[in-house]
């Protein structure tokens, strides 16, 4: 948390626009929209801003572009407007979009080029340096590779031959700055989640072999781009343009959203873009003069059924397909119980409909039917409602686990509540109790559905981070003056 005044930012990475957006994109997207869910109840929606976007400069996008025939700025609101709707079907709670073909980007990331241009390094050396380039540049990957990067001479991720590249480049001197990002992420003053990545990083540096990056290409080679102030034969080249908008969102250097908001708590991304935002992106800020993000928090990349996604291969999801059968909701439980935060894994698109029925219709969805009818049946719908409150002992687990981004841990601490539940309805038989007369017997009736209900309080309760409507309607239905057995289910069988 800001120490300042307990505001809480977060951002995803802006996503590319020369494609459509998939699960991937959707993943990302969907653990920083909980996080902020999560946070606007703790601290209040004022207190919490969410930024999300698509990055719209470059080669590979004008190349996108030029396939179907379009101008790029056509092109890019196209494929903007998709990842827009692709949030809004999804639920996501962003307070802003951010495009990097807006006005307002372009200024202030002009304006963010003129003071590198202006800045020292902590060695005292201009961070910003003209020099010959010569390289193999893949289109798809938007960088120079190295030969040993290549399979057959080709890029491995795009299947094609990369370009050599030779021009006169503007670099930022990455190596002044790689003692301080060190001692900063040694410290943890710059947190990188999970540790494993946070020694990948600190190998990374100890390599001692890393290039300083190029910040500009001349507009023969990346035409559709924003101009360097100083030399208009050259484009500001993606990493600066594109991480920059983490801070012109907010409206830096004057904005009330930068002074409220800045420095980012939760800069969320995946580990193929683990070196630019955990090298280049502390590297543009300390050369700014600006502090560092408290945390970049890196998750795994995931395969489907034990696939890279891919065009060609025909396995890519677009998030409105599992909308579309699950509801926002449900398809955020589904996407987010499958992957661990941390670790590379594979999602399979068939376990979604088994773990749909196990966990929501089988699951909680019979315990919310099951325990209502009976407390409807045998207690004319009246329990002692003083029994709703929260456990704090669990809760404040859950919230724990939240917080570290560990979702999965979180919905196993909550479904344990509901197997409990259930467990205990198939061990006492509720339906028995209440046929016996005997007055111990009507007391344990009251207090196993009573525990049941205080259980799908605690789920509800829990839950609305994740799923804020369906835990709304769990409570509507366990706080009326009479409880009553819902008359549609809450998860409808498939
Ligand atoms: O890299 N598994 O954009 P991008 C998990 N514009 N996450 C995935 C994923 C997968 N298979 N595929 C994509 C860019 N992602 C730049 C970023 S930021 C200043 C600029 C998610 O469209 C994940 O968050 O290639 C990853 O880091 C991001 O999408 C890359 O999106």
């Amino acid at each position: 948390m800001n120490n300042r005044n307990k505001t809480i930012y977060i951002t995803t990475p802006i996503y590319y626009v020369n494609d459509k957006p998939h699960i991937g994109h959707a993943y990302t997207t969907i653990v920083a929209d909980v996080l902020a869910r999560y946070y606007r109840n703790k601290l209040g929606d004022d207190n919490v801003y969410f930024l999300t976007g698509t990055d719209e400069h470059g080669a590979k996008i004008a190349e996108s572009a030029a396939k179907v025939g379009i101008d790029p700025q056509k092109f890019t609101d196209q494929i903007s407007d998709e990842f827009k709707e692709a949030w809004q079907n999804l639920e996501i709670s962003n307070d802003q979009f951010i495009r990097t073909t807006s006005e307002k980007h372009i200024k202030i990331v002009t304006d963010i080029l003129n003071k590198l241009k202006e800045a020292k390094t902590p060695l005292g050396n201009d961070v910003l340096y003209e020099s010959e380039y010569e390289g193999l540049y893949c289109v798809g990957c938007e960088k120079f590779l190295n030969p040993s990067d290549l399979v057959d001479e080709k890029c491995p991720d795009h299947n094609q031959k990369p370009k050599l590249v030779k021009e006169k480049n503007w670099f930022f001197r990455l190596n002044d700055f790689l003692p301080l990002i060190k001692e900063k992420i040694t410290k943890d003053e710059l947190l990188i989640y999970p540790s494993t990545r946070k020694n990948e990083v600190l190998g990374l540096i100890d390599k001692q072999d890393l290039p300083d990056f190029s910040i500009s290409r001349s507009i023969k080679s990346v035409p559709w781009g924003i101009d360097l102030p100083w030399d208009k034969n050259q484009k500001s080249y993606v990493w600066v343009d594109a991480l920059s908008n983490y801070i012109t969102a907010l409206d830096y250097p004057q904005g009330d959203l930068f002074q409220k908001f800045w420095p980012a708590n939760i800069q969320l991304l995946a580990l193929d873009i683990l070196k630019f935002h955990t090298l280049y992106w502390p590297a543009i800020l300390l050369a700014l003069g600006m502090e560092l993000p408290k945390q970049l928090a890196i998750h795994g990349f995931f395969t489907i059924n034990g696939q890279k996604m891919s065009k060609t291969i025909g396995n890519v999801i677009h998030p409105n397909e599992v909308v579309e059968k699950y509801g926002a909701e449900v398809s955020k439980y589904l996407i987010l119980s499958q992957f661990s935060f941390g670790s590379e894994s594979d999602i399979k698109v068939e376990d979604f409909p088994i773990k749909y029925n196990a966990d929501l219709v089988n699951g909680l969805g019979n315990l919310i039917n099951r325990t209502t009818k009976m407390v409807e049946d045998y207690l004319d719908g009246e329990i002692d409602k003083s029994g709703l409150e929260i456990i704090e002992d669990v809760v404040s687990k859950i919230n724990q686990d939240i917080e570290k981004i560990n979702f999965k841990e979180a919905l196993v601490k909550i479904w344990k509540l509901i197997q409990e539940s259930n467990f205990l309805i198939d061990q006492e038989k509720p339906w028995e109790l209440s046929k016996s007369n005997n007055k111990d017997d009507q007391e344990k009736l009251k207090s196993v559905l009573g525990f049941c209900i205080k259980n799908l309080y605690n789920v509800a309760y829990s839950l609305n981070f994740l799923m804020p409507q369906k835990s709304q309607e769990i409570l509507d239905i366990i706080q009326a003056d009479k409880i009553k057995k819902p008359a549609k289910p809450l998860f409808p069988r498939l």
